[in-house]
C-alpha cells in the first residue's frame, strides 16, 4: 500500500468517530433556518453541506486544509528547478491534511505516472466527435467514456463492505486524475493544432507533463501547476463541486461524478466565465478598432453590457465579499512574468473600472473580481488564444478537489442527497398569503 493510501486510511479511522458522534449525539442541533428567498434563490447561504478539504470565508477567501493560498504555495515541496509545488503533493495535502515530505511527494508523483495511460478508445471517441464540439463537451465525454474502467463498480458488484467503499473510490480517483492532463492536452492539440499530438513524458510531474503535451515552453509548466492548484477546491456548495458530490452520493462512480462536475463547470455563470471574460474583452477591442480602450471608453462599455441585461463576466461571487485571492495569486504571476502585456493592463483597467460601476448599479452583492477575471489573460500571453478551451484547464484542477471530497464522502458514509421541495402554494401558505 502506498504511503498516501496508508496515511489516508489512518486519517479516516481517526475521523470516523467524530462524524458518528455528531450524528448520534448532536444530530438535532440546529445550524440555522431556511427562508423563502433561500428556497427560491439557489439555497444561498444555507448551511447544509460538510467538507474538511477547504473552507471559504467571505472576506478572507479560500483555505485549503486550513492554509491560505500563499501558505499552501510556500509550504508544499517544489518541483526541482521550479517556483511552484508539485500538484501531486497538493493532492496529498487535500486528501490527508498533511504537508507531504519529499519522499512522499515523489511516491505520489510516481504513482500518478504509473496510472496515466489513457485507453486508446478515448482518443477514438474524441476524434469521432464533430469538429465544432465545445472542448468541455469533449472533456465530459472522454471522462464518462472511461466509466467501464471503474474499480468501484467491480468491487461493488462483488459485494464489498460499505466501510471499504473509499478504497476503490480512491483507486478510481487516482486513475482518472493521472489521465486527465493527457486527455486535456489531446483535446487541445486535436481541436486547435491540426491533431499533432505530443506524447507524454514519463519523467515529468503532472504540471510539467501537461505543459509539455500542450507544446508550450517554460514557465508554462509552473503556470499549469499554479492553475491546477488554484482551481482545485472552493468548498462543496459551488455548482461543479456540488454536482460531483450529488451524483456520487447515489454511489455513481468517479467517472460519472466527475463528468457531471465538468458539465456544471461548463456554465457561463461558473467556470465558463473565464472564456467569457476573454470573449467580452475581444469584443471591446474589436469595437475600438484593435486599440486598448481608455478608462472612459471602458466605463461606457461596462454600462452598455449591464444595460443590455448581461452580467460582467469575472466579477461577483455567491460567497466572496472581497477580491478573490485566486485572482490576486494570478495577478502576482502576471506582475512577475508579463507586467507590460497590453491585455494584462487591459484587465487591470477593469479592476479599476468595474467595481465602482457595479456598486453604483446596486445589484451585485460583491463587486470585486473573481478567479475567472485574470486567468484567460495569462493563457493568452503564452499563446493559448483559443479561449473556448480555458474551462478545460479549470476542470482538470477542479477534479483534484472534487475527487478528494468524494473519497472522503465514501469514507465517512455520507448518504444519498435528497433535499425536500415545497410547492409555490405551500410557500404562500407558510408566508400567510391568502
Ligand atoms: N455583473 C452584473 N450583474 C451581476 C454581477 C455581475 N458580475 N454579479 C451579480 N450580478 C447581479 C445578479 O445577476 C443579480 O441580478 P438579479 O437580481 O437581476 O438576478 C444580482 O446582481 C444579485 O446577485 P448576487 O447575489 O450578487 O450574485 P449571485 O450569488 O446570485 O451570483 C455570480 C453569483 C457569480 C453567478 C454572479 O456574480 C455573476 O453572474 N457573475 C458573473 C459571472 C462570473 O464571473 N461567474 C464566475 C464566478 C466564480 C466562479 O464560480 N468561477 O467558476
Amino acid at each position: 500500500m502506498s504511503q498516501l493510501k496508508k496515511k489516508l486510511f489512518e486519517k479516516i479511522e481517526e475521523w470516523r468517530p467524530r462524524t458518528t458522534r455528531l450524528l448520534k449525539d448532536y444530530g438535532d442541533v440546529k445550524l440555522g433556518d431556511v427562508t423563502i428567498s433561500q428556497a427560491i434563490g439557489g439555497m444561498r447561504g444555507v448551511k447544509c453541506l460538510t467538507t474538511d478539504i477547504s473552507y471559504l470565508d467571505p472576506f478572507e477567501g479560500i483555505r485549503f486544509r486550513g492554509l491560505t493560498i500563499p501558505e499552501t504555495l510556500a509550504k508544499l515541496p517544489k518541483v526541482p528547478g521550479s517556483e511552484m509545488p508539485y500538484v501531486e503533493g497538493f493532492f496529498f495535502l487535500l486528501l490527508t491534511g498533511d504537508i507531504p515530505t519529499d519522499e512522499e511527494v515523489n511516491e505520489v508523483a510516481e504513482e500518478f505516472n504509473n496510472r496515466k495511460k489513457v485507453p486508446a478508445y478515448v482518443f477514438n471517441i474524441l476524434r469521432a466527435m464533430p469538429a465544432d464540439s465545445h472542448p468541455m463537451t469533449m472533456l465530459s465525454a472522454a471522462i464518462v467514456a472511461m466509466q467501464k474502467e471503474s474499480v468501484f463498480v467491480e468491487k461493488y458488484n462483488e459485494g464489498i463492505n460499505k466501510m471499504d467503499y473509499w478504497d476503490p473510490t480512491y483507486e478510481d480517483a487516482l486513475n482518472l486524475l493521472a489521465r486527465l492532463p493527457e486527455v486535456g492536452a489531446f483535446i487541445y492539440r486535436l481541436k486547435y493544432k491540426g491533431g499533432e499530438i505530443i506524447a507524454p513524458d514519463p519523467k515529468l510531474d503532472m504540471g510539467g507533463n501537461f505543459a509539455h503535451m500542450m507544446g508550450i515552453g517554460k514557465p508554462y509548466d509552473d503556470l499549469s501547476r499554479l492553475y491546477f492548484i488554484l482551481h482545485s477546491d472552493h468548498e462543496s456548495g459551488n455548482v461543479s463541486a456540488h454536482a460531483g458530490h450529488l451524483v456520487s452520493s447515489a454511489l455513481s462512480d468517479i467517472y460519472y461524478s466527475i463528468s457531471a462536475m465538468v458539465n456544471g463547470l461548463a456554465g457561463p455563470l461558473h467556470g465558463l466565465a473565464n472564456q467569457e471574460v476573454l470573449r467580452w474583452l475581444q469584443e471591446v477591442y474589436e469595437k475600438k478598432g484593435g486599440k486598448i480602450p481608455t478608462e472612459e471608453e471602458m466605463k461606457e462599455f461596462v454600462w452598455e453590457t449591464l444595460n443590455s441585461g448581461q452580467v460582467i463576466p469575472g466579477f461577483g461571487h455567491a460567497v466572496l465579499r472581497k477580491t478573490d485571492p485566486r485572482y490576486m495569486a494570478q495577478r502576482e504571476f502576471c506582475l512577475q512574468h508579463l507586467p507590460n502585456d497590453p491585455l494584462f493592463k487591459y484587465v487591470d483597467l477593469l479592476y479599476k473600472v468595474v467595481p465602482p460601476i457595479l456598486v453604483e448599479q446596486g445589484k451585485a452583492k460583491n463587486p470585486w473580481p473573481n478567479v475567472d477575471a485574470q486567468s484567460g489573460v495569462i493563457q493568452w500571453y503564452y499563446g493559448l488564444t483559443e479561449y473556448d478551451y480555458y474551462t478545460v484547464l479549470f476542470g482538470i484542477g477542479r477534479a483534484l478537489g472534487v475527487c478528494a471530497n468524494i473519497i472522503w464522502d465514501r469514507a465517512l458514509g455520507y448518504p444519498i442527497e435528497r433535499p425536500k421541495s415545497l410547492t409555490t402554494a405551500m410557500l404562500e401558505e407558510i408566508a400567510g398569503i391568502k
